[in-house]
């Protein structure tokens, strides 16, 4: 049995959470180790962009050490964005919807973003790091200009601070939960929490995928944690990776 950030290494400024575990995972560090960071000047997100992280938001990573094959990765990605919605609602008690794969919203606007990077070893998963960004009390009017979708952070929607030390141990628990839930049958209670929160399913979106763009409406995450697509030509298509933009919002 685990415990998520029993052994937790705190830092000032770095450049990455997500390095520092790397190389922790690296040495031999065991599931569940966590980095933290008060700030970051190269917070990343996917595919090399950056994720703006000043002082007064949570960033974290989480060493893994998943029994499963590479295939499973989108899976821990649900289920982290279903943890991490879980303790946004719990302490700052603001309904946090899911778009998928990977970011968290309140209202239309993004708060959390969640970055799952896989080290594989030919048909197993040696380590997975999973980094969690939370904009709790950030000022996200002085961001840079050209985010992909307007951004938000709990101290704006709330009006008031959040304690970030209960934010980081409601994240760590929620995500530790739900993690623990992925395997076998079990994952299909974290894709029912998802459906429930997901801020797109039903809709009309648009997927930008690695090699093209569709749109149609979002049916569902299938038990891959993979998006399930239907076409305007009512073809369905399977969708590993991308990123969606609700048609509402273009
Ligand atoms: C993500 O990527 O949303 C993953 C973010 C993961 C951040 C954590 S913090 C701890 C750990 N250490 C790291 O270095 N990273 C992880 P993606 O879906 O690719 O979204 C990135 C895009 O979101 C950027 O291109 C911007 O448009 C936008 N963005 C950047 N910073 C943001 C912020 N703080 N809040 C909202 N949107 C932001």
């Amino acid at each position: 049995m685990t415990s998520f950030g029993r052994d937790t290494r705190r830092f000032d400024r770095i450049s990455s959470t997500q390095d520092i575990a790397r190389e922790l995972a690296a040495q031999g560090a065991g599931e569940g180790t966590v980095v933290v960071a008060r700030e970051q000047t190269g917070g990343r997100g996917r595919l090399g962009r950056q994720w703006v992280s000043p002082r007064g938001g949570l960033y974290l990573s989480i060493v893994l050490r998943p029994l499963y094959g590479p295939s499973d990765a989108p899976k821990i990605t649900i289920a982290a964005a279903v943890g991490v919605a879980g303790a946004i609602e719990e302490i700052a008690r603001l309904t946090a919807l899911i778009k998928w794969p990977n970011d968290i919203l309140v209202g239309a606007r993004k708060v959390a973003g969640i970055l799952t990077e896989a080290s594989a070893q030919g048909e197993r998963l040696e380590s997975v790091i999973l980094g969690i960004g939370v904009n709790a009390n950030v000022d996200t009017e002085s961001f840079p200009p050209g985010l992909l979708m307007p951004a938000t952070s709990l101290r704006q929607e709330l009006g008031r601070s959040v304690d970030l030390g209960q934010l980081e141990a409601a994240v760590l628990r929620h995500v530790e939960g739900a993690y623990g839930s992925l395997g076998g049958a079990r994952f299909a209670q974290i894709l029912n929490a998802w459906r429930e929160r997901s801020a797109i399913i039903g809709q009309a979106v648009a997927v930008a995928t690695p090699s093209e763009k569709l749109t149609g409406r979002a049916i569902d995450v299938d038990e891959c944690g993979a998006l399930i697509l239907e076409l305007e030509s009512g073809e369905r298509r399977v969708i590993q990776a991308g990123d969606v933009t609700v048609s509402s919002e273009q």
